[in-house]
């Protein structure tokens, strides 16, 4: 529930004012909070985020609202958000050191968390869109998932710690409840809050709406989404999550937080890498894109194995967990079977993974949360050119993911697809 009465939302007129004793703050942009410039420029979904500038440096402040910012207050949205994505940073923070902004003044009360000002970095949905191929993030983002998944998971965690953390998060169930909706069910019919670009997507959309196949295999995998509380997912990993600079790659916004099947975060992110690919052609106006292209094919074979290497190194490891118990394997002197179950676990991950990545695909293009990449197309004709062959790929990924072997076999497709090789 919502303890709505004491709270007041910031705006930059009220914050110096209202966080201005705050040793936290103070220390870091400077004591005098009349001197505070502060701008707010949350543009996602759900919050208020603001800078505030002080003459010794800047931290952000992001509040949570009581309701779907996106669309107003006839969606509310608990505050308590903000709690499940500090314990999220929190744990991040310790599972991959480095990846995720710090942590400086937290309130659950009035859902505020300020936290370190990322600099010069830029949202990376944003440097794709652009045209900017990152050198670091594949390695940075393929570690990431690896460390996080892993350590978060009773491969290796305490048990005890671990089922205590799942029931913390198990509550936060109106963010899971967005992503139960959006994404595996409100693209697959008629859902009120849906929407596409019309008319030129209105006959493939009655076509994947009438899809057997594909409406089965959307509900086997929000299955598994809501029933596999394997580990502490981001839960919300698409490139708008993450902020990057050449040399640096963050992870933000983990409101989405809860314990779910290591493969959501992995897909839904790879998803994000595929619908930039198919998005490319439409920023093409300012100069040819198949660079940019051949990198972002690269960086979802990168992600892939990058992954997979660090979770076989942790599990060889850090497999101090309740799950493969060593005693069973290597101290039988039994590195073959440790092997077995190390493949059986990362081709559970591997197939899983095609199948958010998917419907993550869909729902950007389908349902109510659309991402910039495609938006930012003004041309509706080429905007749903781009659209339709990641729809295709989502179809293809989620139905028939048991049966696909390697990235490069998808790339091939996602290559085919750019060049209407096939329909
Ligand atoms: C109503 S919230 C829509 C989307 O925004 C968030 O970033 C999540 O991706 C969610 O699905
Ligand atoms: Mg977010």
């Amino acid at each position: 529930m919502n303890s709505y009465k004491d709270f007041i939302a910031l705006s930059p007129e009220t914050l110096p004012a209202r966080l201005g004793g705050l040793a936290a703050l103070k220390q870091r942009i400077g004591a005098d909070a009349k001197a505070w410039k502060t701008r707010e420029v949350g543009d996602g979904n759900l919050n208020l985020v603001f800078i505030v500038e002080g003459p010794k440096g800047a931290v952000v402040v992001k509040q949570a609202l009581p309701y779907v910012r996106l669309v107003g207050d006839s969606w509310p949205l608990p505050l308590k958000r903000s709690f499940f994505e500090y314990h999220a940073l929190s744990r991040q923070a310790e599972r991959d050191p480095g990846m995720v902004p710090e942590i400086f003044h937290f309130d659950a009360g009035q859902a505020i968390i300020v936290m370190e000002f990322l600099s010069p970095h830029i949202i990376l949905r944003r440097a794709l869109i652009a045209g900017q191929e990152l050198p670091k993030i594949a390695k940075d983002l393929g570690l990431f998932l690896a460390r996080t998944l892993f350590r978060g998971s009773d491969l290796c965690l305490d048990t005890k710690i671990r089922k205590a953390d799942l029931a913390l998060f198990a509550d936060n169930v109106a963010l899971c409840d967005i992503t139960e909706s959006l994404v595996f069910s409100d693209p697959y019919y008629d859902a009120k809050l849906n929407r596409h670009t019309a008319p030129q997507l209105d006959g493939i959309v009655k076509e994947l709406r009438a899809d057997r196949d594909l409406k089965v295999a959307a509900q086997r995998l929000k299955h598994i989404f809501a029933a596999t509380p394997e580990t502490l997912l981001h839960g919300d990993l698409h490139t708008g999550s993450v902020m990057v600079t050449a040399e640096q790659t963050r992870v933000i916004d983990p409101e989405f937080a809860f314990y779910g099947p290591m493969a959501f975060d992995v897909g839904m992110l790879l998803a994000n890498f595929w619908m930039s690919y198919f998005s490319q052609s439409g920023h093409e106006t300012a100069g040819n894109r198949a660079s940019m292209r051949r990198y972002l094919l690269k960086v979802t074979v990168d992600i892939w194995e990058i992954f997979r290497d660090e979770f076989s190194r942790l599990w060889h490891g850090e497999r101090t967990g309740i799950l493969y118990q060593r005693s069973l394997f290597e101290d039988q002197g039994d590195m073959l079977a440790s092997e077995q179950a190390l493949d059986l676990v990362l081709h559970g991950i591997w197939v899983d993974m095609l199948g958010f990545a998917g419907v993550e695909m869909h729902r950007r293009i389908l349902g109510l949360a659309h991402n910039a990449d495609f938006e930012t197309i003004a041309d509706a004709d080429l905007r749903a050119r781009c659209e339709t062959k990641a729809l295709k790929l989502g179809r293809h990924l989620a139905v028939n993911r048991s049966h696909i072997h390697s990235i490069l076999e998808v790339n091939k497709l996602a290559e085919r697809l750019e060049k209407d090789i096939v329909t």
